[in-house]
């Protein structure tokens, strides 16, 4: 039985992972934050104490704690890492850089150091960003496109990329970077886009929001699913030798045409009004003012265009995504207005 120990289990794709390998018979080992709420809410139907499943073990740990990350690498012995933790959202990384930096660059190189000492053949996964293109230099962005990054998410993102690739080449270690584009799914962070406009039109429609307020609607993303990524993050692991892919769906979208995608969904189709931060998204028919646009949801530098170019694992790992844009939107609408 393999053992695969996951960073960032309790988060949206750490769940969508744990279900993805447990399938596969592995011996999950998912590090967890101690938090004063309850954090392990993505992963409670898999959780040994339900009964669900004998194969998940959960340790606490935190990925600015280096003495931690080492017992635990010790006493589980993994063969594979999947270092998926993160501070995540770019917005507040402009809040909280310095704490950014260090659970997402320094965090990487942490676990490359235990393994390197502990254990060399381990297999390290690096959740590495579009976020590391930034600035538009070329479109579609594949492995060969220079980096640019545009907020300190980004830059410690960059640095944990380089360090995995300096890892690599020096210690003859198998760490590579899954290069992701934006991957949503019904288990997304509230505060994500997608989601907070899906869970937003629930709340409107249930008579518990008057409207959803937004920042930049130009910026646009290559958006997938997220369970389909989790797939694609395995067969990197599974290459006979390690290399860097660039997963995407390869069509990009504006924030606009998500909310106008989302709302048609629920029979509203959006007229918009005004520009910039004086737009204003109403309901086609009724003219009831659905969006408006807040300058204090815009960031400092913002990252306008990604377009991923995922031909390569298209070709060598064989992997393709499997849910549309559209699907996504109504998978995620369907599921907040259920809930
Ligand atoms: P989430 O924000 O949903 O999950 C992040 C996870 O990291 C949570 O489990 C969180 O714990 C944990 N975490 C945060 N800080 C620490 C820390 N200091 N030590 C240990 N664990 C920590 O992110 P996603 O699942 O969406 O993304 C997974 C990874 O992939 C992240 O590294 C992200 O940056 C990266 N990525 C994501 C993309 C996307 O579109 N989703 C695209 C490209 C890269 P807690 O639950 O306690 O907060
Ligand atoms: P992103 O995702 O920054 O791409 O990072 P997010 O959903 O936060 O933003 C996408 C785009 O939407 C614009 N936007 C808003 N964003 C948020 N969060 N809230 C709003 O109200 C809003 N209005 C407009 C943003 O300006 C941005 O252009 C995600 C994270 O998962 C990262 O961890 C990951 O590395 C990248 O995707 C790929």
């Amino acid at each position: 039985m393999k053992k695969a120990l996951i960073t960032g289990i309790t988060g949206q794709d750490g769940s969508y992972l744990s279900e993805f390998l447990l399938d596969k018979s592995y011996e999950v080992h998912g590090i967890v934050r101690r938090s004063s709420s309850l954090n392990t809410g993505r992963i409670d139907h898999l959780l040994q104490d339900s009964g669900a499943n004998p194969n998940l073990f959960i340790h606490y740990g935190d990925l600015t704690d280096s003495g931690n990350l080492s017992k635990l690498i010790y006493q589980i012995q993994p063969d594979e890492i999947y270092n998926l933790g993160a501070q995540s959202h770019v917005k507040v990384s402009f809040d909280v850089p310095e704490y950014t930096s260090d659970a997402n660059g320094l965090g990487a190189l942490r676990l490359l150091e235990c393994i390197k000492e502990i254990k060399p053949d381990i297999k390290f996964y690096q959740a590495s960003s579009s976020e590391l293109f930034g600035k538009v230099m070329e479109i579609p962005q594949n492995e060969n496109t220079p980096f640019c990054p545009r907020s300190p998410y980004a830059a410690a993102k960059l640095y944990a990329y380089w360090v995995t690739v300096n890892y690599r080449e020096a210690y003859d270690l198998f760490a590579c970077n899954g290069i992701l584009f934006n991957h949503e799914s019904p288990r997304r962070g509230e505060t994500f886009v997608t989601r907070k406009i899906t869970l937003g039109i629930a709340d409107i429609l249930k008579g518990k929001l008057d409207r959803l307020v937004l920042g930049n609607l130009d910026a646009k993303r290559d958006w997938g699913f997220a369970g389909d990524y989790v797939e694609a993050m395995w067969l990197i692991m599974q290459q006979p030798v390690p290399e860097d892919f660039v997963i995407a769906t390869g069509e990009t979208h504006t924030v606009r045409e998500f909310c106008e995608l989302a709302f048609k969904h629920v029979g509203i189709n959006l007229r918009w009004e005004g520009h910039g931060i004086t737009e204003k998204g109403m309901d086609g028919d009724t003219g009831r003012e659905l969006i408006n646009v807040s300058s204090k949801l815009f960031r400092p530098t913002e990252v306008d265009l990604l377009l991923g170019d995922p031909s390569k694992a298209n070709s060598k790992l064989n992997w393709t995504q499997k849910v549309s844009f559209e699907e996504l939107v109504k998978l995620m609408v369907e599921s907040d207005l259920k809930g």
